[in-house]
């Protein structure tokens, strides 16, 4: 029998992906745009994020992918299968980070994915399916909104061109970026996807904490961002009698406050976050006359999102009013709670099962490009813990182990979907 034949007899739950390539991988890919602290700092479109996409691209084509770039700058690197006439399995995630991100976060899913085709490669195993490795442009949101942008304009979630226009706090947009770094492709976006795994660190310490390896995600927390500005008058810190103040400072510290307790009031599934303030004139001296400040909060139902905005709603015009200064609340994301395919999700369960791994369901309380490709093709996602569950931290890290095990349940399941050509 030729290689491709006895493929499909290697292609048993003996099959094992090469944990030391993959760890090799991501610890080379951590160098670009690597940390004091050991994490990584690769923030969507910048040089350091061309550097990245670069690199993947090269151990794309060297693992004989053919690439193709998006009009939003998704990267595809497809293996072909059998029968071109299907619509491809996908694999992947992101590689943007977080201003203090780490090695993993979003870089696991997409080097699973290439170790899956490497590990195809050299075992001799044909896929009846096409493969694909994707990795989608500006995960992170962190320096354009919306959150998971390339994926939600593949999905049909944004437009494209809304998508493009979107500005940073300089004022330059996701076009011209995408323009500069090379990566304003022209492949057709919303290809078809015959169904789409990622691989993921949980970013929390369930896993851990109940010493499970793999955990099979079932869906994902709904999320509302909103950019808040509160507009007071700048005064002089000295003269300026107490009572006479409109300090939008005090405003703004007050709302934080709020939404902590919005947050813990709709326990155990609320989240609620301040993560980014601005001050202006952000001087010493200065009665602060104006504060920008970002809110996240996520629910497992739509019916917690709504009680919560209903409730900050409230605070902005108690504490707008008490402190005399003015509160706009503009909300730039939504998405609903999301349940994956629960086909894909049993590829995943049955994976881990087949190669006797502690496992667990657990809902994502992150977001993930998965949330929005799950819009137009059956999808799952498979978690692997990380140490003490701390991730958008530069001391974010994972056991090779635990990443080895996660990437073998990728591959059994894509090839659960795609199938072994005999
Ligand atoms: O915010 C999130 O959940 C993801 O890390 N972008
Ligand atoms: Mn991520
Ligand atoms: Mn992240």
């Amino acid at each position: 029998m030729n290689d491709l034949a006895t493929g499909a007899l290697r292609a048993g739950p003996a099959l094992r992906i090469d944990a030391d390539r993959l760890w090799r991988s991501l610890m080379d890919l951590a160098q670009i745009g690597a940390t004091p602290l050991g994490g990584v700092r690769r923030i969507t479109l910048t040089d350091l994020d061309r550097q990245g996409r670069d690199c993947v691209v090269r151990w794309f084509e060297a693992a004989g992918l053919a690439v193709r770039v998006d009009a939003i700058g998704n990267i595809f690197g497809r293996r072909a299968g059998r029968d071109p006439g299907r619509a491809p399995v996908v694999a992947g995630s992101h590689i943007d980070t977080q201003p203090s991100g780490g090695k993993f976060d979003g870089n696991y899913g997409v080097l699973a994915g290439l170790e899956v085709v490497r590990t195809l490669d050299e075992r001799g195993i044909r896929t009846e399916a096409p493969l694909e490795v994707a990795v989608w442009t500006n995960e992170e949101g962190t320096r354009f909104t919306p959150v998971m942008m390339g994926s939600g304009v593949f999905a049909g979630v944004f437009p494209l061109e809304h998508a493009l226009a979107r500005t940073d706090v300089e004022g330059k947009t996701v076009g011209d970026e995408l323009r500069r770094i090379g990566y304003a492709g022209s492949a057709p976006t919303g290809t078809p996807v015959g169904a789409y795994f990622e691989a993921h660190i949980e970013q929390g310490p369930i896993l851990e904490d109940t010493g499970n390896t793999i955990g099979v995600v079932t869906g994902a927390l709904g999320q509302r961002w909103y950019d808040v500005t509160v507009t007071g008058m700048n005064a002089h810190a000295g003269p300026t009698p107490m009572a006479l103040r409109r300090d939008a400072l005090l405003a703004a510290a007050q709302l934080v406050v709020e939404v902590n307790r919005i947050a813990h009031g709709e326990a155990p599934h609320g989240r609620g976050t301040v993560g980014y303030m601005q001050v202006a004139p952000n001087s010493r001296n200065v009665v602060p006359g104006e504060v920008r400040f970002a809110v996240d909060f996520r629910h497992a139902t739509d019916a917690g999102l709504e009680a919560m905005e209903r409730a900050l709603r409230a605070a902005c015009a108690r504490v707008g009013a008490a402190c005399r200064v003015t509160v706009a609340l503009e909300e730039v994301v939504y998405f609903p709670p999301c349940r994956f395919d629960a086909d894909c999700v049993a590829a995943v369960r049955a994976g881990a099962a087949a190669l006797a791994h502690r496992h667990m369901e657990i809902v994502s309380g992150a977001g993930h490009d998965a949330v929005y490709v799950a819009r137009v093709a059956p999808t799952a996602m498979i978690f692997v813990p990380c140490k003490g569950g701390i991730s958008h931290n530069e001391i974010e890290d994972a056991l090779p182990a635990h990443l080895a095990a996660g990437c073998d349940v990728l591959l059994h399941a894509m090839l659960a979907r795609a199938g072994v050509a005999a």
